[in-house]
């Protein structure tokens, strides 16, 4: 049987460069072997990208925090069920764009959930399973929010306002203060090649840490 893979979440606010970062890494673990598969949340599964579809989509009538925590952990048993769980059971390792952080940043820090409530959500659907390792992107809010609104439309969530984001931010911060052990904070105010020099020197240090070898060092 194949031991179980790593679980890998990136995370940080609108614009922060989680996707274009995401790929990055994936890229060079892939480059030295590893089998990884890249999934985000919401979203992940036929049903996930659904229910991300209703939470971005703009609606007339406000939506309550609590269903909005809610369709995010509806999305999240799913995904966990159908991806997460199986491919880290075959031995793969999953980079996935978003996980329960957000949750606690956006829907704690910023609609003032309390961090008790998501906490029995998380254990209700996810039992043991935490991430190994989570990437917090860290951008102050003016520059996330002026990047994120250079690619056109905003959806529901990226038209709240500053102080919201600023919310979010802060509770990420604290969240990775928190778990230093797991969490490894990157500045994503430097230029993009700059970020990714330091994902790369990252990247080398997880794969030393798991015993992984460069195919070219024999
Ligand atoms: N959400 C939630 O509320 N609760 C939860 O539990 C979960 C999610 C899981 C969708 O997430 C929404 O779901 C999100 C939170 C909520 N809120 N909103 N809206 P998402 O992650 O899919 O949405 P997003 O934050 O808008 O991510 P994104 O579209 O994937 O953006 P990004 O990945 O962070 O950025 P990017 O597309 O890689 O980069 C943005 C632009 O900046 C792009 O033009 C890049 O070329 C540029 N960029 C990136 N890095 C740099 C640097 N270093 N320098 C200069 N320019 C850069």
């Amino acid at each position: 049987m194949a031991a179980r893979g790593l679980f890998i979440t990136v995370e940080g606010i609108e614009g922060v460069g989680k996707s274009s970062n995401l790929a990055f890494l994936a890229a060079q673990l892939r480059e030295y072997g590893v089998d990884v598969m890249v999934t985000r949340e919401p979203g992940g599964t036929p049903l996930g990208e659904d229910i991300r579809a209703l939470l971005l989509s703009l609606r007339e009538q406000p939506v309550s925090p609590m269903s909005e925590l809610l369709l995010i952990f509806a999305a999240r048993a799913q995904h966990l069920c159908d991806v997460i769980e199986p491919h880290l059971a075959a031995g793969r390792w999953v980079l996935c764009d978003r996980f329960t952080d957000a949750t606690y940043a956006y829907q704690g820090g910023g609609r003032g959930i309390d961090a008790a409530a998501i906490a029995e959500l998380e254990t209700l659907v996810q039992g043991e399973l935490r991430p190994d390792y989570t990437l917090l992107l860290d951008v102050d809010v003016a520059t996330g929010l002026e990047r994120a609104r250079g690619r056109g439309e905003l959806d529901r969530i990226e038209r709240e306002a500053v102080e919201f984001f600023e919310q979010v931010r802060a509770r990420y911060l604290a969240l990775a203060q928190a778990s230093s052990g797991r969490f490894r904070v990157v500045d994503a105010r430097q230029p993009l090649d700059a970020v990714q020099r330091e994902l790369a020197q990252l990247g080398r240090e997880l794969l030393t840490c798991w015993g992984v070898r460069h195919p070219e060092a024999g």
